[in-house]
């Protein structure tokens, strides 16, 4: 399997530094891309990462996983030892809790500030991507074992109705009053 990886950039590390705590860095071929160099921008690594961002897995029978939450859950399932996402129930909902608050209250935003901020980020921070994003119906992927519901119906219904909803929802209607 194939990751590709930015050294020094944080969600390419973040996998970066999973596997190697595994002790399984060399159970990948790493292809370095380089993110100031626009590298990938390319339309060869878009057909890796339609979003163009980094890290990126390409597994040996074809497949593209490129969320490093993700990455990293797939590492812990086919390298178990030493366990880093918990042990039972309890440990692992807490380890999800804390690596979501990282992410989320932390990372995001120290993110978003020193792209929007530093000069050398200009380049890559545009106001607004020259292309649409892929339609809706692409991001379903084909679920494992064919289900139809996964977590990600449960975590995007709501998001994605919020929008169209805020007219109806009542306690935004009353906190406007
Ligand atoms: N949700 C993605 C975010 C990946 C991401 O934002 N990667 C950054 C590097 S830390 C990137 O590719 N930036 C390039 C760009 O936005 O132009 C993940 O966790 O894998």
């Amino acid at each position: 399997m194939k990751l590709y990886h930015s050294p020094q950039a944080p969600n390419p590390d973040r996998v970066v530094y999973f596997l190697r705590a595994k002790g399984k860095l060399d159970a990948v071929d790493l292809e370095e891309v380089s993110i100031m160099q626009q590298e990938h921008k390319t339309a060869e690594y878009r057909e890796v990462s339609p979003f163009s961002q980094v890290p990126a897995l390409v597994l040996d029978d074809g497949t593209k996983i490129t969320e490093s939450r993700a990455i990293c859950t797939y590492f812990e399932g086919i390298f178990p030892e030493p366990n880093l996402m918990g042990a039972d129930p309890k440990e692992k909902a807490l380890i999800e809790m804390w690596d979501r608050r990282v992410e989320l209250m932390f990372f995001i935003q120290f993110a978003t500030w020193f792209r929007n901020s530093h000069p050398a980020m200009a380049p890559l921070e545009v106001p607004q991507s020259a292309e649409r994003p892929p339609r809706a119906r692409r991001l379903r992927a084909r679920w494992p074992s064919g289900s139809t519901r996964t977590l990600q119906t449960m975590s995007s219904s709501p998001q994605t109705a919020f929008p169209s909803r805020t007219s109806r929802c009542s306690w935004l209607a009353a906190s406007a009053a």
